[in-house]
């Protein structure tokens, strides 16, 4: 046994031997120190941590740590010793450094920003922040997909979801929205139902992040309420190419109260600054390889540039007697308002220009709820948004663990808020004094209720027996799903039928893929069969029993993305695909055309330190080619030298890059160096002259390449790459 004397020895040399016992960090390069961590402390202060030397590392009760690599141990090669207290809290707190999942919403993306009202709404609704133009106040807004789990990738075919968290000076209001106007069901009963069908198979855990399963359709096939919606999650809107590009809907109808206390019925809506646009299919499948983050980083970079996203917010606002001679039910969350009908007002913008200093904190931690309403603004009898106005608390008690949840820094109002209810899991606060009850005659300054200030539900009469029946003004599930069909352009309509097909080969019960054709017969003849074509269905459609037959509208363009979609490209991304010898200038030209219209420029090169231009500079890349492919852009360039063109041609990533673009009907800048990879990939039949999205940089400026790609895709294109439905 070593002695006293050897075992202190031993110990001092281990501490001076070539293990040190704490990790110096790398020298800094020259240069502006990195921004300091914050972090909040238990009482609520904000503190910011200084990035340097000076700041000393602690345990979370303040004791200085000394050695953050190792642990205690009885000797150098003994055992770890349970007094480590340093150690165990580290572990302990890692141990317990995830919460559960949201059950629907899992992955999603958020940012701040300020909404500013931009013409006063105080004719129809008292809402503070909707009263004095020009005024700003603070937003936090969550993006997310439906069904896929926190991991997911970003471009599953989905809903979004679109959730603000305004802090207003009356409280917080949270407009829980998606990105689409309407919903699959009409009562809340069946929301864990229509959850349970979507999300992966209980036995097997999989499919993740999608709809194309038995399950989903089964229940869809049974529900025939979700006609409309299953329109809208089918088309282009479900794969969007940006969530700075999405619009977004508070689906419900809502009251707005004035001050005078009279009620108009309003639609929310979200339009983006940027315009709607989409994927297509086979991009997002090859998104979600290339870069499952693809939405999420697409936010982050924005922002971080200085592209801050932007909204219209508007109120379609209509009065009873309108809901009343509407064809439809307005507490039916499976109908919309066309716009035509109902033109939008738009009273609002809001911009995200800030984004969150730490994810869990903020993203994870954030608790939107579809009850928090403030004075001026009032729920509906819609049976969903009755049933939601329950289950967004009830979660979060689950998901945060305490009905302390409000007081996490990104959920508390940013007004003064006082109550008399205390204590319970996590209590941040520390209330003071005897009077914890109201009414009271003992306490100094306990917080009273207003009967002017405070929130006054809307007194609508209501009487009725108790009943579980879905009114006859519900019942009407075709009509609608008919009127967006119709009021695609042709493309739009091909990627549903197309959506279809797809979705409905991965079920592997043809019965189920029989009955949903059973419903889409009711929808429109065309759609259902070409789905039955696309699926080789031998048989006939049979259609299910529909009490009430679709009726014919006017169809509604503000319905169809391309039919509204404004040539832009802004906020878009042009990639261009470079080898040694590549031309400066012409790279110099089009990068600055190309940022002149708004975008970005990126470089792709065979190494990610980039080529030796023909001008003897060095161009560092921004991708290597394989991790950089064509599905990342909205438009690209491919502009190696002459012996560039015939190496790039031997890389089949470099193929792909091409035949992807082309394949994505993106508009393509090329040189003729560029030849070997059109041949390689099989583009040689066509030219300029037969497709406008093909531009020969030496026949045609940069400025046509940027008006050319700023009109978006080469439509004309699709029917050579995916042929149509006849
Ligand atoms: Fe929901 C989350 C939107 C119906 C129950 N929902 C959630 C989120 C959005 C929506 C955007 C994510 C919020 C965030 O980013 O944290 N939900 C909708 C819309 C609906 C809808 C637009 C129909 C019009 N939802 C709906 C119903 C129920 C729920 C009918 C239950 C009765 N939703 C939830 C939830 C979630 C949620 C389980 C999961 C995580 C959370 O609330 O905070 O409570």
């Amino acid at each position: 046994m070593a002695t006293p004397a050897k075992t202190k020895a031993k110990t001092a040399g281990a501490r001076a031997g070539s293990t040190p016992p704490t990790n110096a960090p790398p020298p800094r390069p020259a240069g502006p120190s990195t921004e300091g961590e914050t972090f909040i402390a238990p009482g609520g202060e904000t503190h910011q941590q200084a990035d340097g030397p000076e700041t000393q590392l602690t345990t979370n009760q303040g004791v200085p740590i000394a050695d953050n690599q190792n642990s205690l141990k009885a000797g150098v090669r003994g055992p770890v010793l349970l007094q480590d207290f340093i150690l165990r809290e580290k572990i302990m707190h890692f141990d317990h450094e995830r919460i559960p999942e949201r059950v629907v919403h899992a992955r999603g993306s958020a940012a701040h920003g300020f909404f500013e009202c931009l013409d006063s709404c105080a004719d129809v609704t008292a809402a503070d922040f909707l009263q004095r133009t020009g005024e700003r106040i603070p937003v936090f807004t969550r993006f997310s997909t439906v069904a896929g789990n926190k991991g997911s990738a970003d471009l599953p075919r989905d809903v979004r979801g679109f959730a603000v968290k305004f802090y207003t000076q009356q409280g917080n209001f949270d407009l829980v929205g998606n990105n689409i106007p309407v919903f699959f069901i009409q009562d809340a009963i069946k929301f864990p139902d229509l959850i349970h069908a979507a999300k992966q198979d209980p036995d097997r855990e999989f499919p993740q992040a999608q709809t194309a399963h038995d399950t989903f359709w089964d229940f869809i096939s049974l529900t025939p309420e979700s006609m409309h919606m299953i329109m809208w999650a089918m088309s282009d809107r479900a794969i969007p190419r940006s969530l700075r590009m999405m619009e977004g809907f508070g689906v419900h109808t809502f009251r707005l109260i004035n001050a005078a206390g009279t009620s108009t019925f309003v639609k929310f809506h979200w339009r983006p600054k940027l315009g709607s646009q989409s994927v297509v299919w086979d991009e997002a499948l090859k998104i979600n390889g290339a870069d499952p983050d693809f939405h999420r980083r697409d936010l982050w970079e924005a922002i971080e540039g200085g592209d801050f996203p932007e909204w219209e917010f508007c109120l379609q606002t209509f009065t009873q007697e309108q809901a009343d001679g509407f064809a439809f039910d307005v507490l039916d969350a499976t109908k919309l308002i066309p716009e035509e009908d109902v033109p939008l007002r738009v009273v609002g913008r809001m911009v995200l220009d800030r984004n969150p200093d730490n994810f869990f904190a903020e993203t994870e931690q954030v608790a939107y709820c579809a009850a928090h309403v403030v004075p001026g603004i009032d729920f509906t009898n819609d049976p969903l948004l009755q049933g939601r106005l329950f289950s967004y608390q009830d979660t979060q008690l689950k998901r945060l663990g305490s009905p302390n949840f409000h007081q996490i820094p990104i959920n508390q109002p940013k007004c003064p808020f006082h109550n008399l209810q205390r204590d319970g899991h996590m209590q941040m606060a520390v209330p003071k004094g005897q009077v914890n009850y109201e009414p009271s005659s003992l306490g100094q300054d306990v917080a009273r209720e207003s009967l002017e200030r405070g929130f006054q539900a809307f007194p609508n009469p209501e009487a009725g027996e108790q009943l579980r029946l879905r009114p006859e003004t519900f019942a009407d599930h075709y009509t609608q799903a008919r009127l967006f069909f119709a009021s695609q352009t042709k493309p739009e309509q091909d990627h549903i039928v197309a959506a279809l097909v797809f979705e409905l080969s991965k079920c592997v019960t043809p019965r189920v893929r029989e009955a949903v054709l059973s419903r889409l017969i009711h929808i429109d003849e065309f759609l259902a069969q070409s789905v039955a074509e696309g699926l080789g269905f031998p048989g006939e459609i049979v259609p299910a029993p529909a009490p009430i037959p679709a009726q014919d509208m006017t169809p509604s363009p503000m319905l169809s993305l391309l039919a509204k979609a404004q040539p832009t490209l802004e906020g878009r991304k042009v990639g261009v695909l470079v080898s040694d010898g590549s031309d400066d200038k012409l790279l110099a030209k089009l990068k600055a055309a190309v940022e002149a219209a708004g975008a970005r420029l990126q470089i792709i090169a065979p190494t990610i330190y980039g080529v030796t231009t023909a001008g003897g500079a060095l161009l560092p890349a921004d991708h290597k080619i394989d991790g950089g492919p064509s599905v990342l852009f909205d438009a690209v360039a491919i502009l190696p030298s002459d012996e560039g063109g015939a190496l790039l041609a031997l890389e089949a990533a470099a193929v792909n890059f091409l035949r992807d673009a082309y394949g994505h009907l993106k508009v393509i800048a090329y040189l003729p160096s560029a030849g070997p990879l059109f041949a390689k990939g099989g583009i040689t039949e066509v030219g300029p002259d037969d497709d406008e999205g093909l531009i020969d940089l030496e026949a045609s400026s940069v400025d046509d390449f940027v008006a050319t790609a700023s009109t978006g895709r080469v439509w004309a294109r699709e029917p050579l790459v995916r042929p149509p439905p006849k």
